[in-house]
């Protein structure tokens, strides 16, 4: 039975690959931070009590930003994979958090890398590297090879991280890879990121909790897919040959304003009626377009994307809305979205009923 650390495994990607690696028989461990408030909610239903012994799921304390606990947990948990997701992961978070932002991000990594050096035995590493750190793109569409120019404190401490692990595994022959993943959203998003924020605001809408949505730049255009379809990325990338850093995208671009024409339009609603524009939520800098090229990924590892724009959107819709009570039978589309957990079905074998 292999053995994986995840570092985030409380936010979203993290959660979806726990399951993933569940679902193929790994003994998983995650990397929660203390915190006065439950944040496992993501892996809740994962979760079961050491005692019980019933899903081989175990958190540990810690955090990407003390050295000292990062490689203690190396050297007692000796993963043959590690995958490090931990971040401040917010763009406009970091405009405000610039330090904390790197380091967490960019020292994080520094931080794993250098306990994987020092491990008794051989450990694979995960980056999770972002399409940020192409930022004012210098081609279109984005490749491995494209340069970066990050636009945020995040962006330009996602490329030290990217750096530092091409790094490790050319100096200490460690096999590292650094994923470049293009926005991907799911049911189980952060609720600041637009996706989600429209998504959800639409469900509020519709539940009459709310009566406007407060938006940003409608301009910007993303390229977005679903989590769940990228997490099985980020440990395909590890079962290779030879490490390697991999662009994993839809190869589809929308804008914000497409993005939120077309959420309303589902449910039947005008978006002008309630959508406004805060200057709150402009950033400094801004990534004004992103759209990847997953060629070298579909070639190499096979891997390549099922779900399109439109039905992530309705994916996320469909979950909001029952999250917020409203009854789903005027929109038979997203009446007929199946419930987001557990992802993987030799996962709800294992949780058994009630998940
Ligand atoms: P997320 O939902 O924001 O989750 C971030 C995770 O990192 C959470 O578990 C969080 O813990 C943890 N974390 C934050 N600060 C930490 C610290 N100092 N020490 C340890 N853990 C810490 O992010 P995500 O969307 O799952 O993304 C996963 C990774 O992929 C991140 O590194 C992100 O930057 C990167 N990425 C994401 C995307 C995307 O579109 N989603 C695209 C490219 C790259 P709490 O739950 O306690 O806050
Ligand atoms: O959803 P966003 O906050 O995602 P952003 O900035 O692209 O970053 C996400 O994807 C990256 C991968 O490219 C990850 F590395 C990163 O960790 C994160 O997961 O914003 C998307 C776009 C931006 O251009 C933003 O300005 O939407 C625009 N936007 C417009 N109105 C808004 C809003 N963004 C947010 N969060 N909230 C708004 O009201």
């Amino acid at each position: 039975m292999k053995t994986a650390l995840i570092s985030g495994i409380t936010g979203q990607d993290g959660s979806y690959l726990a399951e993933f690696l569940l679902s193929k028989g790994y003994n998983v461990h995650g990397i929660i931070r203390r915190s006065s408030s439950f944040n496992t909610g993501r892996i809740d239903h994962i979760y079961s009590d050491p005692h019980e012994q019933r899903v081989p799921l175990t958190l540990h304390y810690g955090d990407l930003t003390d050295s000292m606990g990062l490689a203690t947990l190396i050297q007692r948990i000796k993963p043959d994979e590690v995958y490090n997701l931990g971040a401040q992961s917010h763009v406009a978070v970091s405009f405000d958090m610039p330090e904390y932002t790197a380091d967490s991000v960019a020292m994080g990594a520094l931080r794993l890398l250098e306990a994987i050096r020092w491990a008794d035995q051989p450990v694979k590493f995960y980056q999770a590297g972002s399409s940020e750190m192409f930022g004012k793109v210098w081609e279109v569409p984005q490749r491995e090879t494209t340069k970066f120019y990050p636009r945020s404190p995040y962006a330009v401490a996602k490329v030290f991280a990217h750096d530092m692990t091409v790094q490790y595994r050319e100096a200490h022959d460690i096999f590292a890879c650094n994923g470049i993943l293009f926005n991907h959203e799911s049911p189980r998003r952060g609720a600041t990121f637009v996706t989600r924020k429209v998504t959800r605001g639409i469900a509020q809408i519709l539940a009459g909790e709310m009566h406007k949505l407060y938006m940003g730049n409608l301009d910007a255009k993303r390229d977005w897919g679903y989590a769940k379809e990228y997490v099985q990325a980020m440990w395909t990338m590890l079962q290779q040959d030879c490490p390697d850093d991999y662009v994993i995208a839809t190869g589809e671009m929308h804008s914000v304003r497409e993005l939120i024409e077309y959420a309303f339009g589902v449910v039947g609603l005008d978006p002008d009626q309630y959508v406004e524009i805060d200057p709150r939520y402009f950033r400094p800098t801004e990534v004004d377009q992103l759209l990847g090229d997953a060629t070298k990924a579909r070639e190499r590892m096979g891997w390549e994307p099922k779900v399109g724009f439109e039905e992530l959107v309705r994916i996320m819709l469909a979950h909001d809305l029952r999250e917020h009570g409203v009854d789903l039978s005027p929109w038979p589309d997203l009446d007929a979205v199946p419930p987001d957990a557990p992802a993987f079905p030799q996962v709800a074998a294992l949780v058994g009923e009630g998940v």
